[in-house]
């Protein structure tokens, strides 16, 4: 495309390339505002290996991707843009929405304990922002808070936060300034400080995400901002299933799962086929002594979480929050009830008056995965998704852990559905159907005799 946004991502695209092989900063450069890296794909782009510093394992952001640095003088130096983009939530939506470096979340940060970081933030949104740095222990005055620790970021302006990371963690960034309005738009991202000792807490997957949900109207791109609960968007990483990354794990890995939520409610997160546990939070790492086995794991606002699991089990382990309704896209709110009502005669009678009338919902919904509902332009199906065994019937906060033998290290591609092992599927029972028992009526009940003796004489019942 000729259009000159396009031209000037290109050009800081390939030179936030540039940046990462380049260790030191010319003479001239280090008293300039670094490059910054923009992102044009939703797709999860491989960890970002560190060119320099101290060495670290890099984590793996789902439809993300981490955001280079340069050194300058014994400071890593990060520059982010919040700015208008335009993110696809699945194939099929695209939203119109607020972040950084061209894509809601922004890039995942990554820095090692004992960094010295100088993150410098230029501000293209119409309005003013600042980033609060959530979890990290910094000096009062870099805490992000508009109005309190620091004035506005205005529009136009570019300010630099400066600190050193005290200690490893699990953390984020959001502006602290109209936060329901900024944050309702998309505005967050991943913050990781890695532990000096790179064996500390070792694994071999590590994958983040952030959870974030929107009011889209279905046929519209752009979030509602003055939603308080009524969300109809479930996300990871603002993308929804079947738009979110798979989690690619090889047989035998130990996996570590970190997520912040900042959505307006609580998520409780399932994995299925293991039992894990939490090792880190954003207050910090979890000693052993302190962790117990979970299934689900819920995550309130504005808190993180990380779990860890060793992957021995091959196959496609579903992963979701538990809440039923946001497992579902748009569309879910105004459909009435339907079970057991007896549509029949009814139905043709409305016939004659719209032509185009369906029944749903007479049996269930699940019929709804599988028809080819009409849907307004740029919305998503409300259940959907196919797997090898037909329609998953999904959407939001869904996706699945792929386990698979003999991945190569770095290999994070999708190696498509599992293929189960002859026998070990659940079948239909062609054999005798075992015979149908006859309810025995149940013997006359006779009050026990310390229970009528116990009874209270006066009819008190309390
Ligand atoms: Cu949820």
């Amino acid at each position: 495309m000729d259009n000159p946004m396009n031209k000037r991502r290109n050009f800081l695209r390939a030179s936030g390339a540039a940046l990462l092989g380049a260790a030191t900063v010319s003479r001239a450069a280090q008293g300039a505002v670094p490059e910054a890296p923009m992102q044009t794909s939703p797709n999860m782009q491989p960890p970002l290996s560190p060119p320099n510093g101290r060495p670290y394992n890099p984590v793996a952001t789902l439809n993300g991707w981490t955001l280079p640095w340069r050194m300058n003088r014994g400071w890593k130096e990060f520059h982010l843009i919040a700015e208008p983009v335009r993110r696809q939530i699945a194939p099929g939506m695209t939203a119109n929405l607020w972040g950084y470096n061209g894509q809601s979340p922004g890039p995942t940060i990554e820095c090692v304990e004992g960094d010295k970081v100088r993150i410098f933030v230029t501000n293209r949104l119409p309005e003013h922002t600042t980033i609060h740095w959530h979890g990290i222990l910094l000096p009062n005055g870099m805490d992000g808070v508009g109005g309190l620790t620091q004035p506005q970021i205005p529009a136009g302006k570019t300010f630099v936060y400066e600190f050193e990371m005290k200690k490893s963690g699990t953390f984020m960034y959001h502006p602290h300034a109209d936060e329901m309005v900024q944050m309702a738009m998309g505005m967050m991202g991943f913050l990781v400080v890695h532990p000096k000792n790179p064996n500390f807490m070792k694994v071999d997957r590590d994958f983040v995400f952030l959870l974030n949900a929107f009011d889209i109207e279905p046929g519209a791109a752009t979030p509602r901002v003055n939603t308080m609960l009524d969300f109809n968007l479930w996300c990871w990483n603002s993308r929804a299933f079947p738009g979110i990354d798979p989690f690619v794990v090889r047989t035998g890995d130990r996996v570590r799962i970190r997520f912040g939520n900042l959505t307006m409610t609580n998520h409780p997160v399932h994995m299925h086929g293991y039992d894990f546990e939490v090792t880190c939070t954003d207050g910090g790492w979890v000693p052993k002594s302190a962790r117990w086995p979970e299934v689900t794991v819920d995550v309130a606002v504005g808190q993180m979480r990380a779990f860890e699991f060793t992957a021995d089990v091959p196959g496609d382990w579903a992963i979701h929050c538990h809440k039923s309704h946001h497992v579902m896209n748009a569309m879910g709110h105004g459909v009435p009830t339907m079970i057991g009502v007896d549509h029949r005669g009814v139905a043709q009678k409305i016939m004659k008056l719209v032509p185009d009338y369906m029944v749903m919902g007479e049996r269930g919904m699940a019929d709804m995965g599988e028809m080819e509902m009409p849907l307004p332009d740029n919305t998503l199906p409300m259940m959907t998704g196919h797997g090898p065994f037909g329609p998953l019937e999904m959407g939001g906060m869904f996706t699945v852990v792929k386990v698979r033998d003999g991945l190569a290290r770095n290999d994070y591609k999708d190696p498509g559905w599992f293929k189960h092992p002859p026998g070990t599927v659940a079948r239909e029972w062609t054999g005798e159907a075992p015979p149908a028992t006859q309810a025995k009526p149940a013997p006359a009940v006779t009050p026990d005799r310390e229970f009528r003796a116990r009874k209270p004489a006066s009819g008190h019942n309390h």
